[in-house]
């Protein structure tokens, strides 16, 4: 193996070199016994779906071979099940997350969850009014109840009604466009369930009926995403401006190194805790330095925005992580966990810890985390990762490569910032940066990290190529953990790679809030890309503008997961061009990529821009960013409203 082809920074890149060196298989290495890769099932038309299959037909444009499945299915009904299928398993991972917050809610309300508490009632009076929850005379209890309900309810299509986190969470005029298209849902669950059944044998075989089904379905993953930020800041904090660290240096020898890994901040928020609580145990059982807790993926960045703890590893890091020798236990909740994990941690003394009934890897220890016992079983997993780093047996070799960072760009903090420079109008200095030209666009970095690219490289050099145009960029889930590693969380990153519209504005928000401001906004965790929406949101709404007339683009340049193909597809049902650094699996229907790359784009003026070469993926996002024209629109619109007086 060629480790350069894979990653780029010197941590990983002497990990891999150490696990190539000890014959340890890796993510890397699977890939390439792996290639070539099915071309069938890259392109999309392979089916499954019922036990006369596997079907496979023709991906070219040309009349060879089987045009269609046994039942007459052709490439484009074939391209398009399963698109909705990936929708609906990504939705189902964001809304389940956000289900689960949504029940420990609950639980708070009704005694059930003892060890979880409000800390942001400012936040759930917000989120409660927003919803319609009467909340003048009310106790907290109260207020906590019916909001949990509601979010309760929106997964459930109650008596018809449409879900009404979505509602809250983006502008009128959206809500409207995706009314007439008919693509409201009426429930999560719903959503989820009406994808499968209508991608099954022998439903639906119309390739556009099945789109607006999967754009029905997305709208679902955003309102679980919605849920899952709004909940979490509720129950943990809305997060603040902090700092932190990222990459493999993060990990200390002289500590029991637990690594927390997933997406769900009910474990992770209570693992820091029992860490706090058993620091003694720790330097009893020989840490000098107590416990070092870090994160692998979202519940990383989870983590990182309300309580500072460092950033270990992205995606395809993770098992990296472990060829430290130095990881004394990964305990791991839901989603983007590689099974890998645990044959690999065989030849060393960590610990894989499993902890959702959902989530178990075969040959790795179970600690059952239960809502109604969350502080002693957090205690326990942390007590077997102490024991776990008495039993350290191989070489410990960390590298020492890892970058300063900050995060927590909430839009809270994103408006208290602006205030500071204007206090009656925040939301005009980002406006008037746009209009004078000194920002061109934003641009929001999502997603993973895929074996198909360069681990990094991708998010680093789009985001190189926009920065430099002036483009103010955000970032969440493994996209900002990139960031992060290689310094462009950093404010001495501004100065090396901003162009200088973005680099004057950058300057005066640095000055106004009194702390520079980095490069890229950490944003958070994938869920937390329902915040850029709001951000987004926030904008369209103060100019009376819609989503789809804001200079505003997406880009997923390492898309890995099928929660990015969710997050894609509303990103662009929500009127973002979105750009995907991967081939998705649907060119084996030209329609299909066609209705996705060009057409969507008539409709909802958001549509997919599939381009593998990160620089030239950042020209075409911002020519859409440029062919916007918001400025002229927002004129237009002045003009159209009655206030307008200059006759
Ligand atoms: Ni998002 Fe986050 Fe990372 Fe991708 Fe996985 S952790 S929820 S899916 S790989 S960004
Ligand atoms: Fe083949 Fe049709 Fe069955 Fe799919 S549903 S496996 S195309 S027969």
């Amino acid at each position: 193996m060629n480790i350069e082809d894979y990653v780029i920074d010197p941590a990983n890149t002497k990990m891999l070199q150490l696990a190539e060196d000890e014959g340890v298989s890796t993510c890397f290495s699977r890939y390439e016994d792996m290639t070539p890769q099915c071309g069938f099932g890259a392109a999309g038309v392979c089916c499954t779906m019922c036990l006369q299959g596997p079907c496979r037909v023709n991906p070219a444009d040309n009349d060879k071979g089987n045009q269609e499945g046994i039942c007459g299915a052709r490439d484009y009904t074939i391209v398009a099940r399963n698109l909705v299928r990936s929708i609906a398993a990504g939705s189902a991972n964001h809304s389940g997350h956000a289900r689960h917050v949504a029940e420990v809610l609950r639980g708070v309300a009704l005694g059930e969850a003892e060890d979880y508490e409000i800390k942001d009632e400012a936040k759930l009076k917000k989120v409660a009014t927003d919803l319609g929850i009467e909340v003048d005379g009310k106790e907290t209890n109260e207020i906590v109840k019916e909001v949990a309900e509601e979010a309760i309810s929106n997964f459930i299509g109650f008596h018809g009604e449409e879900v009404s986190w979505l509602k809250t969470a983006i502008p009128e005029s959206r809500y409207n466009l995706l009314s007439d298209c008919d693509v409201i849902p009426q429930g999560i669950n719903d959503a989820i369930a009406d994808s499968m059944h209508r991608s099954a044998m022998g439903v639906d075989s119309d390739p556009l009926n099945l789109i607006f089904g999967g754009l029905e379905t997305s709208l679902t993953d955003f309102t679980g995403c919605a849920i899952g930020t709004d909940l979490s800041d509720i129950l943990f904090g809305t997060p603040e401006l902090i700092e932190s660290e990222a990459n493999l240096g993060v990990l200390d020898e002289d500590a029991v190194n637990l690594l927390v890994h997933g997406h769900d901040p009910l474990l992770s928020e209570k693992i820091v805790e029992a860490a706090k609580r058993l620091e003694d145990e720790a330097k009893a059982a020989g840490a000098e330095n107590g416990i070092n807790i870090a994160g692998i993926c979202c519940t990383g960045n989870e983590l990182l925005m309300r309580q500072g703890v460092s950033l270990a590893a992205n995606f395809t890091s993770q098992e990296l992580a472990i060829m430290t020798g130095a990881v004394d236990a990964i305990v791991a909740d839901v989603q983007c966990v590689m099974p890998s994990l645990q044959e690999i941690s065989r030849c060393y003394h960590t610990d894989i810890i499993t902890t959702m009934d959902i989530a178990k890897v075969s040959g790795a220890k179970h600690i059952q985390f239960n809502d109604s016992s969350a502080n002693a079983d957090a205690d326990t997993i942390v007590r077997t990762a102490i024991e776990a780093f008495q039993k350290r047996d191989a070489e410990v070799d960390i590298p020492e490569h890892k970058s300063k960072l900050m995060a927590g760009f909430t839009v809270e903090q994103i408006v208290e910032v602006l205030q500071k420079v204007n206090a009656d109008d925040p939301l005009s200095v980002i406006t008037d940066a746009l209009a004078s030209g000194d920002i061109r666009g934003i641009a929001l970095f999502a997603g993973c990290n895929n074996v198909k690219t360069k681990q990094d490289h991708n998010h680093l050099e789009v985001a190189k190529e926009l920065v430099k145009n002036d483009v103010l960029c955000v970032a969440t889930g493994c996209a900002a953990n990139s960031l992060g590693k290689h310094g462009f969380l950093l404010p001495e990153a501004v100065e090396e790679y901003a162009g200088e519209g973005l680099k004057k504005v950058m300057g005066i928000l640095s000055d106004a809030a009194g702390v520079d401001l980095p490069l890229v906004w950490h944003m958070g965790s994938c869920v937390d890309n329902s915040r850029a929406v709001r951000l987004a949101t926030a904008l369209a709404d103060y100019t009376g503008l819609d989503l789809g007339e804001l200079p505003i683009v997406a880009t997923a340049p390492e898309a890995m997961h099928e929660k990015a193909v969710s997050i894609g597809t509303w990103a662009v049902t929500l009127g973002l061009p979105t750009h995907v650094g991967v081939v998705p699996p649907v060119t084996g229907s030209k329609l299909v990529t066609e209705v996705a790359t060009k057409i969507a784009k008539d409709v909802y003026d958001g549509h997919f821009i599939v381009e593998t070469d990160p620089k030239a993926a950042a020209e075409k996002l911002i020519a859409e960013i440029d062919e916007r024209n918001w400025i002229q629109a927002m004129k237009t619109k002045a003009r159209e409203s009655d206030s307008y007086t200059t006759e």
